[in-house]
């Protein structure tokens, strides 16, 4: 084998290849054993579209995905813990029988040696706590650092990975889509109020890592973005210009601050311009340089593309919503170059290897992958589903993650959307993704009984190949 081979420099040894899920979407017993209502508990779902209330009942079938994960040969589960489990208010006393369920999640993933990677907060914010302002109010910095601790205490001799917030950039940026933006009670600029959220989480999180790190030397943090780039639709200057203003409003200015403690100027002008910019403590930076996270967490699905605002982006501030663009900014359009999957999402691996060596370039820690995948109408025949759309997916993005690590990228692991099958954010269980089949639909629960995709068994032994065999 030469040394420019693509098999010259394969995954390193004890690599994370694991799978993803989240709370609300996966666990149902939205209400079971004194867990309070989370924001998710209240979106109201569009018609036909199930609720979050049954997900995939993981709850209650948890020591058969565990050993469904362990056939698969897993290394990893990264799941999130609902803080209304553990406060069903979201703060006040511990609810037992909420704890006591990662409490045994977690013991059963170690059982079966599966490394657990967890997720502190995915989308699902107590409304005990939103009540009383939520992210808007500054103190929801102690609440989230409260939370945390509790976790530490809790599960900090078994838990070795711990990601702090998941995909803050989207809950910025999309948050009315995903249910996670709520204005605070004085909100009077929507810009501000959600800026003012994110400023809170950046602050809450960096004395997060800094307390993991004290109380667990041995352990790892990170946070938990939506990395993706945004390529300009010509080689035009306004249209570079334009992916330039994309990518610093939809990644650089989160992990600028999140791993560098830095304040990204792109963004600050536009926050600036719009009377939008968030109030800081005069030391909440600083806090933030000394946080030093242990890697970068990021979900990867699909690439952008953007060209210069052609004055047709009116009115998308006030929505809060940056899908196709922001004023003066750049506005958002059709990849010419890319298919799209069955819900109109580019599949761009390459995209992957380019997110992948910026990331190296401009932080230089090592990479976790915590999602990746395909959402389809799966069809379950005769206790089969055959998706090799989803293994070619996979496939291609396992391939170009190899060619970044032989690049010099440092991927630590790969932890595809989803483990099993569960409800998708806004277009339910009709939109899977799992590895794993639950038989369920949008209105008839029936028993979600488990079955094994073709793309397990493909999965099981890329695994068992150390990511060789694609
Ligand atoms: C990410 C979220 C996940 C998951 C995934 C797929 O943004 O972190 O929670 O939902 O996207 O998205 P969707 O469910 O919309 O298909």
């Amino acid at each position: 084998m030469n040394g420019n081979s693509p098999m010259s420099k394969a995954f390193p040894k004890g690599f994370l290849w694991g799978a993803s899920t989240s709370a609300y979407q996966v666990e149902g017993a939205s209400r079971e054993d004194g867990k309070g209502p989370s924001w998710q508990d209240e979106k109201v779902m569009p018609e036909g579209t199930t609720d979050f209330a049954v997900a995939a009942d993981q709850y209650h079938h948890y020591k058969e995905d565990v050993a469904l994960m362990a056939q698969m040969g897993l290394k990893a589960y990264r799941f999130s813990i609902a803080w209304t489990r553990i406060f069903p208010q979201g703060d006040g006393a511990v609810n037992p029988k909420g704890a006591a369920y990662y409490d045994n999640l977690i013991n059963e993933l170690l059982a079966h040696g599966i490394e657990p990677v967890v997720t502190m907060f995915h989308f699902d914010y107590p409304m005990g706590l939103q009540k009383k302002g939520g992210w808007s109010v500054r103190e929801s910095i102690d609440w989230f650092c409260r939370y945390a601790n509790t976790l530490f205490d809790l599960y900090g001799d078994r838990v070795k990975y711990w990601l702090t917030i998941n995909e803050q950039n989207l809950q910025t940026l999309y948050g009315k889509l995903i249910g996670t933006f709520h204005a605070g009670a004085d909100c009077q600029n929507e810009l501000q109020d959600i800026y003012q959220q994110n400023h809170h989480m950046f602050v809450a999180q960096a004395r997060v890592i800094q307390e993991c790190h004290r109380r667990f030397p041995d352990a790892k943090i990170g946070p938990a973005l939506n990395v993706a780039l945004a390529y300009p639709l010509t080689p035009k200057t306004e249209d570079v210009l334009a992916a330039q203003n994309y990518n610093s409003i939809r990644n650089w200015y989160y992990l600028d601050a999140l791993v560098r403690g830095e304040r990204n100027q792109i963004v600050r002008k536009y926050l600036e311009d719009r009377g939008a910019l968030p109030i800081e403590e005069a030391d909440d930076y600083d806090e933030m340089k000394k946080a030093h996270p242990d890697f970068i967490a990021f979900n990867y699905y699909n690439s952008l593309c953007c060209e210069a605002d052609d004055g047709s982006t009116q009115g998308m501030d006030a929505k809060v919503f940056v899908a196709r663009g922001i004023k003066g900014l750049f506005k958002g359009c059709k990849n010419p170059y890319l298919e799209t999957t069955q819900y109109g999402w580019e599949i761009d691996p390459e995209g992957l290897f380019a997110v992948a060596r910026q990331l190296q370039e401009r932080y230089g820690l090592p990479l976790l992958v915590t999602e990746n995948g395909l959402g389809n109408r799966d069809e379950l025949v005769d206790g089969r589903v055959h998706d090799s759309y989803r293994i070619d997916y996979l496939a291609k993005h396992i391939e170009m993650m190899r060619r970044a690590v032989e690049e010099g990228c440092n991927f630590i692991g790969y932890c595809p959307w989803s483990a099993v099958d569960l409800v998708s954010t806004t277009k339910g269980i009709t939109k899977r993704y799992g590895f794993i089949y639950v038989d369920r639909d949008e209105t008839d629960l029936r028993q979600c009984r488990r079955y094994r995709k073709d793309s397990f068994y493909w999965y099981q032994k890329v695994i068992r190949s150390n990511g060789t065999e694609l």
